[in-house]
């Protein structure tokens, strides 16, 4: 049974005004929130710029951020686990700038204080961040919330939280981070799905080849990391992942 959120629902990507520009970007003022309203579908591709990830792989994440964009993401997380503050910030303003043009969203992982000093509205937070209500309070109204969640009583939990979507994971084992949980497959995913409408995103070891998997499980998207430079032709990789994920 579908659990009935207590707060109203606003869609992530709800239409916005024909007239105005779409996304939300930086150098624009802070009290555009009607342009937060992007005027897609939750895209089935959620692609991640990771700093420590992208600089191994021979990119600096506004390079990464650009091919993921020309390969036609239009939702983008950065990710900078290590990086000063001002240094996250700049990199944020960058990605900004690029995703402007193309209508896309860029999220802050982790930082509701670096998304601001960006002028941007979209926060990704985990169990441990900035409490969900604190970021809504900062973000405003129109602000875009996305929370991670590893067990059946976290998901439970989110489903209180004022959030536009939900992530689960990590879905296979990954290299990439210790996210500090086992691997909890497609069944937390079904599990999710089963509980709201809110949009599902699966994260953590999903490569193309389980992608498709994924989906059919209930998410709405699938986070990557690792299998987007995997190739050494990212931007053809998000290309691959949107054609398989978008055939019926
Ligand atoms: N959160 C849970 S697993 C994970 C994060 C950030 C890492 C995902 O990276 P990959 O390379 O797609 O497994
Ligand atoms: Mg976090």
């Amino acid at each position: 049974m579908l659990i009935a959120r207590v707060f109203p629902i606003r869609s992530l990507f709800a239409p916005c005004d024909p007239g105005a520009a779409p996304g939300i970007f930086v150098n624009e003022s802070l009290t555009r929130d009607t342009s937060l309203g992007v005027s897609f579908p939750f895209p089935p591709l959620y692609p991640i710029v990771d700093e420590g990830a992208a600089n191994l792989a021979g990119h600096t994440v506004p390079a990464l951020a650009e091919a993921f964009f020309e390969g036609g993401a239009r939702l983008l997380q950065i990710r900078a686990k290590l990086a000063p503050s001002g240094r996250f910030v700049e990199q944020a303003q960058a990605v900004a700038t690029l995703a402007h043009p193309v209508g896309a969203l860029v999220v802050i992982n982790d930082r509701v204080d670096v998304a601001l000093a960006a002028g941007l509205r979209a926060v990704h937070v985990g169990q441990d961040d900035v409490p969900v209500a604190i970021v809504r309070r900062l973000l405003g109204p129109e602000g875009i919330i996305g929370l991670s969640t590893h067990t059946r009583a976290q998901v439970d939990a989110a489903l209180y939280e004022p959030i536009d979507y939900l992530a689960v994971g990590p879905i296979f084992d990954t290299t990439t981070k210790d996210p500090g949980y086992d691997a909890v497959g497609l069944e937390l995913v079904a599990y999710a799905a089963s509980k709201t409408d809110l949009p599902i995103v699966a994260i953590g070891g999903i490569t193309l080849d389980r992608a498709r998997r994924v989906l059919d499980a209930g998410a709405r998207s699938v986070a990557v990391i690792g299998d987007l430079l995997r190739t050494g032709d990212p931007a053809a990789r998000v290309g691959e992942f949107l054609r398989a994920l978008r055939a019926t």
